[in-house]
């Protein structure tokens, strides 16, 4: 039999073996402070349930919920903001368990890419 998959980093977060910034959490979700900030307010809204990349979710209440839950999030810390899911390495996702960014908290609105 094979080994399961060794845990994620932010699997390894939730399950508190490893520290972060807590900002949000609730029954389904964490939400985190990310180390390396892109922006003035950089969140990360990581769902309990592991998947590797967002568009691994296909249950549109699943995905529903999680989008709203970064809205929650995003609109505790202010009120304009950007939500960014990485799929792939590809598009520079590194930490291979879904992921929603939240960047926000510019003096005036960032490039568009
Ligand atoms: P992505 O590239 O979409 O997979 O985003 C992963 C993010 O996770 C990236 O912005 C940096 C952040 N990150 C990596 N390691 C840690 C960590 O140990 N703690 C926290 N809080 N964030 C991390």
């Amino acid at each position: 039999m094979d080994n399961p998959p060794a845990p994620t980093l932010f699997e390894r977060i939730i399950a508190r073996e490893l520290p972060a910034e807590i900002v949000y959490e609730d029954e389904h979700y964490l939400a985190i402070r990310d180390i390396a900030p892109k922006a003035p307010i950089h969140l990360l809204v990581i769902p309990k349930r592991v998947t590797t990349r967002a568009d691994e979710i296909t249950d549109p209440a699943e995905m529903g919920r999680l989008w709203l839950t970064a809205v929650r999030v995003a609109r505790q810390h202010a009120a304009d903001f950007r939500l960014v899911a990485n799929c792939g390495a590809g598009a520079g996702q590194m930490v291979f368990h879904t992921h929603v960014h939240i960047l926000a908290g510019w003096d005036s609105a960032p490039g568009s890419d």
